[in-house]
């Protein structure tokens, strides 16, 4: 079909937003749902981009259904669980090697969630690594890793000669999505890798953020990409669950949105007294996300975040009470109660009360 042809079609179909993100979307260089029959990862062979099945290893294990993220498009297939006494490890070539000997950017994404970890308890990592192999009189080279440090919680940036940690430790039973992105520069020694960690708190970006929750410092990273390799750690009870790898060369690539309504803080499909509570219960916070009813992006939780809740009052499902029974129902600490309420009779948010 031509584009003019599909641009009909999705208007046709009522999906023109739908059908421009898709043409947005670049070509993945390689994807892996793990969409296979539940049991050993050894000799599954799927996904896209890669050259051959996965090869035999320990501890790696295809288990029921996929991992997901609110503001990420649903995956495919099922996910893989790491857990070993040994090491888990496993390596699996591209088709087509990735030369970052020039300028090139490549990203990733995955899905990450991690049980049974003990803060500061070693052996509790997992990662994510694109390696050069010894082939071609190349020395096998560990190029980008975004993986977990020693102590086994807190985020890490890999790279030639340089590893960057981030502050904020992964939590047990979160899944956060995570971007990494490796950056060759045209001038020798400033490449650079990067990292960004959603927890299904925060709201994704749509597009590349200037803030980043890791940025590794700068060195020489010209190498080729020739495999992928998963690993996890073999303290007692912890698991790694890895799902919905992706590779490519623009944040679009690899991000695929699935937006979360405006106002819906717990992600349910509604915008209702749910989502007001957690509003009220995260009032003048300053430090809050999408989660706790940061709905503009800003940090905090203020007038304009519960303009949108009315704005969007009773979205996704008939509202059992009108925005302003809702205001004076739900539990907002003094003195924000009688805040809302006076702004309430001021008539701040009509729109939403009229609902
Ligand atoms: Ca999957
Ligand atoms: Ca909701
Ligand atoms: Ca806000």
């Amino acid at each position: 079909m031509n584009e003019i042809l599909k641009r009909l079609a999705c208007i046709g179909a009522g999906l023109a937003m739908t059908c421009m993100l898709t043409q947005a979307r670049g070509e993945l260089l390689a994807y892996e749902g793990f969409d296979y029959t539940e049991g050993a990862l050894s000799g599954q062979n799927g996904g896209s981009g890669f050259s051959a099945a996965w090869p035999t290893a320990v501890g790696m294990t295809v288990v029921a259904d996929s991992l997901s993220h609110p503001w990420i498009a649903a995956g495919s297939g099922n996910s893989l669980n790491t857990a070993a006494t040994s090491q888990s490890d496993n390596f699996r070539d591209f088709t087509t090697p990735m030369n970052m000997g020039n300028p090139q950017t490549i990203y990733v994404s995955w899905l990450l969630r991690r049980t049974g970890s003990t803060l500061g308890t070693s052996g509790e990592f997992s990662g994510l690594i694109l390696r050069q192999n010894a082939v071609d009189g190349l020395s096998a080279a560990e190029v980008a890793g975004w993986t977990v440090n020693s102590n086994g919680e807190f985020p890490r940036t890999q790279s030639i000669g340089a590893n960057v940690d981030g502050t904020t430790p992964y939590l047990d039973d979160e899944t956060y999505f995570v971007v990494g992105k490796i950056s060759v520069a045209a001038s020798p020694e400033s490449d650079q890798i990067f990292m960004k960690i959603y927890s299904s708190s925060d709201r994704v970006d749509d597009s590349e953020p200037v803030a980043w929750t890791i940025i590794g410092g700068t060195e020489d990273n010209s190498q080729i990409l020739h495999s992928l390799r998963l690993h996890s750690g073999n303290a007692a009870g912890f698991s790694a669950t890895f799902d919905e790898i992706r590779i490519g060369t623009t944040w679009s690539d690899v991000v695929a949105i699935n937006p979360v309504h405006d106002g819906d803080a717990n992600a349910d499909g509604m915008v209702n007294l749910a989502d007001l509570q957690i509003l009220g219960d995260n009032w003048q916070s300053t430090t809050a996300n999408w989660g706790s009813a940061d709905f503009t992006g800003d940090g905090s939780v203020n007038l304009a975040d519960l303009q949108i809740i009315g704005d969007n009052w009773g979205f996704g499902a008939a509202a059992d009470i009108s925005f302003d029974q809702a205001l004076a129902s739900v539990s907002i600490p003094e003195p924000a109660t009688l805040t809302l309420l006076s702004l309430v009779s001021l008539t701040l948010l009509h729109r939403g009360m009229s609902h």
